[in-house]
């Protein structure tokens, strides 16, 4: 991308002041350095059996798994993934392999064999932390893909079936052996996966400065953007392997010092009963999650009252079911976040969050998080824009990723020379410093808040030896937000079905990447470089569906 300095520069800043970071301090040091403050105070209670580790319990597992993993042979720089739904041991292997400068890479539990096992060969991962339900898809590895026992480790949360090892190899390690290592807060410590504004998942680079700044950008200062205290609970219904819940939820809980209530799924009854078991104070939430709140009529049988903060985010937010929900939980603060991976991920978030609470308006997704820049542009000339033009959104500051993993080509494209991120996310920024999304020029497909790609899809799609091209792109949906939906051109007059294409992607993709419907046509519009004319087949379906 080329730099935009010769033109003036509109450049919108938190309304919040800017406070001193520590981002010198690794990751793990940060998130646990006042927790001697409150060593005996809830850190985490496991939803599922009720079972609670204080802070002291908490930092020390984290350094037995550190440990471990080093007697396992994980070093400095080694990648492991965790393929866990939210659980106590997820926390402990995240910040264990934090502790001896290892890196995390997350992935959904969910994910079919293949999206496994594209991740776990990208990321180099040494070793698997897991629950036994999931092994079989690790045995059913593709024939190019390292085989379990044999190339890689695989260690189990619960019962290990063979060839696994049981996570007490893990949280049963020596603390008093913890390797020391030097970490450079440039290293990274988390690698998620995002296909950004194009293409296919890549592994997005977090070091410890961006995540620590992220952190601190919300909770840290006098006045803090988002006012966690060490009384509340804090609800982690979201995937801890997706950033929001990771970053949001857990790390900076763990830095203010308030307990995370863990939830392995989202089910409404279950976790109504715990909001009102738990008397949870601060809920993260997603659009799908505000509805159900809003709409679910068991919802009022329930004590709710100790909620003080909604936080939605993750996906667009519709005012009505915003409203909804005002009404349901009428004591509680509700705003929105906006985050995207690449960005650390937090870019801008509701200050009616704040120790010293800034009004917010409805629709609104905050103002931009301190110590950062939020410039708009225009997606055609790349000059900066002023306020209440929309344009596309981008970001610069010391919380951004330090670019994809191996694919230094995607990340020049993302973050340009003078070091801003690019969002391929729409938007404005109000007289009262606001950011409103209006919408999205980038592929990406968000399917309850999760990522779809369209380009992993499209590629599947021609691999079917019936297809001759195909294009995937979002359609409105009333639950989900978007769902998937795609154009296919059939190889010359064979037959082939909808429901052939749609069971041939099922069988090789998580749920939500699922296709809802597919349209056959005679062509793909593309541009003369080749490129998919996605707004020419979205404004095909807005009429094929108003039809
Ligand atoms: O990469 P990703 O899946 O990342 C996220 C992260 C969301 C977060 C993170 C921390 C928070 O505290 C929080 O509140 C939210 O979703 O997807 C990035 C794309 O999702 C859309 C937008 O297109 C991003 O580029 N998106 C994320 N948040 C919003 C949103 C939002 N509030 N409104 C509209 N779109």
């Amino acid at each position: 991308k080329q730099s935009s300095s010769h033109h003036e520069l509109h450049i919108f800043r938190s309304k919040l002041p800017e406070i001193p970071i520590s981002n010198h301090l690794p990751l793990h040091t940060y998130c646990f350095e006042k927790f001697s403050e409150f060593p005996d105070r809830t850190c985490l209670i496991v939803g599922s059996n009720g079972k609670t580790f204080t802070f002291a319990e908490t930092h020390l597992i984290c350094r037995k798994v550190a440990a471990g993993l080093t007697t396992l042979g994980i070093k400095q720089g080694d990648v492991i993934m965790i393929l866990l739904q939210n659980s106590a041991e997820f926390v402990f292997s995240f910040m264990g392999a934090s502790i001896i400068g290892a890196v995390t890479t997350t992935a959904n539990p969910f994910y079919t064999s293949t999206e496994i096992f594209k991740q776990f060969k990208a990321s180099k991962a040494k070793l698997i932390i897991t629950q036994s339900h999931y092994v079989q898809k690790l045995r059913d590895a593709p024939d190019d893909c390292p085989r379990l026992g044999e190339e890689f480790r695989v260690i189990t949360v619960d019962e290990p079936p063979k060839d696994c090892l049981h996570f007490s190899v893990l949280s049963e390690g020596n603390e008093n052996e913890v390797p020391s290592v030097t970490i450079n807060p440039d290293d990274p410590v988390a690698l998620p996966f995002s296909s950004g504004t194009t293409g296919l998942p890549k592994g997005v680079i977090l070091t410890h400065k961006s995540l620590v700044t992220s952190v601190a950008q919300q909770v840290d200062g006098e006045n803090p953007n988002l006012y966690l205290k060490s009384d509340d609970v804090v609800l982690c219904v979201l995937p801890l392997f997706h950033i929001y819940s990771l970053n949001s939820v857990l790390l900076c809980s763990l830095r203010a010092g308030a307990a995370v209530l863990l939830m392995q799924k989202f089910e409404i009854g279950t976790l109504l009963e715990l909001i009102q078991k738990h008397r949870v104070s601060m809920a993260a939430v997603v659009p799908p999650l505000v509805l159900a709140l809003a709409k679910n009529p068991t919802v009022d049988s329930y004590d709710l009252s100790s909620i003080r903060m909604v936080l939605s985010g993750a996906a667009p937010l519709g005012k009505e079911l915003e409203e909804a929900l005002r009404s349901r939980v009428p004591q509680a603060t509700f705003g929105q976040g906006y985050g995207m991976t690449e960005a650390g991920p937090v870019l801008s978030m509701s200050a009616s969050f704040a120790k010293q609470p800034l009004s917010s308006k409805s629709g609104s997704c905050g103002t931009v998080v301190r110590n950062a820049e939020l410039k708009v542009v225009d997606p055609e000339t790349g000059c900066s824009l002023g306020r209440n033009q929309p344009g596309e959104i981008c970001i610069r500051g010391p919380q951004i990723m330090k670019g994809y993993l191996n694919d230094a080509e995607a990340t020049a494209r993302t973050i340009d020379v003078d070091g801003w991120l690019h969002t391929g996310d729409i938007g404005y920024v109000d007289d009262d410093d606001e950011v409103f999304i209006v919408d999205r020029v980038k592929e990406l497909i968000k399917f309850k808040g999760f990522q779809v790609p369209p380009a992993e899809l499209e590629a599947l799609l021609v691999s079917h030896p019936l297809v001759a091209d195909a294009a995937v792109v979002p359609q409105k949906d009333q639950v989900a937000g978007e769902v998937p939906v795609a154009f296919v051109v059939r190889s010359n007059g064979v037959e082939l079905t909808e429901e052939t294409v749609k069971d041939f992607i099922a069988k090789q993709v998580v749920f939500y990447k699922r296709l809802h419907k597919v349209y056959f046509v005679h062509a793909i519009p593309k541009s003369p470089s080749g490129k998919i004319l996605r707004k020419d087949l979205r404004a095909k379906l807005a009429l094929a569906l108003a039809a």
